[in-house]
């Protein structure tokens, strides 16, 4: 050793304050801290040396050497605090807004096309005095089938594609089981829709396991065919906001007596003949008929003295004609592309 201790504590110090001012980052201080003034560090070792010095150095350089360390942490410090203002506007620098770009503008949901026609249909029938009722999309095989005058072993079961819960409990296949605790529950006159899901094991090109309906019911003293035409009529004209043509062919359900099937002039091309009706000039859009006088016994309404009209509608069939959709399932997508256009 050729200097004095005290001048190589003092080299030292200077080797430190330019190893210092070089480190850029937090973690590179940190690390010279710990190799310097840590506990292990370079200059805490140095306190070690007191000892092999002569007896009256060895007050000087232990004061010495804590003043190189506290030297050294002050330098320690200055620099972290310098860093860390440079973090700061640095990230001030990248983080900085812009505020004179345009905003990017928020977008609003907006209703599914099929709640917007759920919500149509229930305006009009509303105004034309139908109240809305619901219930449940569990039911029993009596609501669902036997009270609408569909026994066991009715062909017509078959063609309702029932998805079963249990032995006798079902996915209701249409609203009309709504209908049937309505009128349980109410006595004429009666006049109510029934939107909602339903349900049937089938799925293909025009047919989902789920499914929208609304079905209308009007019961009364001397209601006609001649006020289900009416009520008909005036629907499907204000709907379509057209004077369009409607015709009536005869059909058959067995929950009503007589029953018809529904057509309207092709709303594409107003009944000339074109692709969606298949050249035909009408488009079938419902079903209906004259409320069965077993359906009023089943619901103790008495048969004599009321009559009554029922209707049932696809609203996933009438949003495709009202909105010129081609494909059932973009309902059921949710690609927002298709939504945005509603
Ligand atoms: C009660 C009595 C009678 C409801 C009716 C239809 C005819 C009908 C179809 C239209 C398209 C179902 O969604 S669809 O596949 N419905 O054709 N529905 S009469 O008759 C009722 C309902 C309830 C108590």
């Amino acid at each position: 050793m050729t200097n004095l201790p005290t001048q190589e504590l003092e080299n030292l110090v200077d080797k430190i304050r330019d190893e210092l001012g070089g480190a850029e980052k937090i973690t590179d201080l940190e690390r010279l801290r710990v190799a310097y003034v840590g506990k292990k560090g370079v200059l805490t070792q140095q306190l070690k040396r007191v000892g092999s010095l002569p007896p009256d150095q060895r007050p000087e350089f232990g004061h010495a050497v804590n003043e190189a360390k506290k030297t050294v942490e002050a330098l320690i410090d200055e620099r972290r605090s310098l860093l860390s203002d440079k973090s700061i506007s640095q990230q001030l620098r990248d983080e900085r807004i812009d505020e004179t770009l345009p905003g990017r503008g928020s977008r609003i949901g907006g209703l599914h096309p099929l709640s917007r026609t759920m919500n149509r249909l229930i305006d009009i029938f509303g105004k034309m005095g139908f109240d809305v009722a619901d219930g449940p999309e569990i039911e029993d095989d009596f609501h669902n089938f036997e009270a609408l005058n569909i026994p066991p072993n009715h062909p017509a079961r078959a063609m309702h594609d029932t998805f079963y819960v249990a032995e006798s409990t079902l996915l209701r296949t249409h609203t009309s089981p709504v209908q049937i605790r309505y009128m349980r529950d109410h006595k004429p006159p009666i006049r109510v829709i029934a939107p909602g899901r339903v349900y049937r094991c089938d799925s293909d090109q025009t047919h989902t396991p789920m499914f929208h309906q609304i079905e209308g019911l009007a019961v009364d003293e001397n209601i006609s065919f001649a006020d289900l035409k009416g009520v008909l009529i005036t629907f499907l004209r204000a709907f379509f906001e057209t004077h369009l043509n409607v015709r009536l062919r005869p059909s058959y359900f067995p929950f009503t007596e007589p029953s018809a099937e529904v057509d309207i002039s092709c709303v594409f091309c107003s009944g000339k003949g074109c692709r969606v009706c298949k050249r035909t000039g009408w488009l079938e859009v419902l079903g209906c008929g004259m409320v069965h006088p077993q359906v009023f016994r089943n619901v103790d309404i008495d048969a004599e003295r009321y009559t009554g009209f029922a209707f049932g509608l696809g609203v996933e069939r009438l949003t495709m004609l009202r909105y010129g959709v081609d494909d059932l399932r973009l309902f059921f997508e949710n690609d927002l592309s298709f939504l945005r256009q509603f």
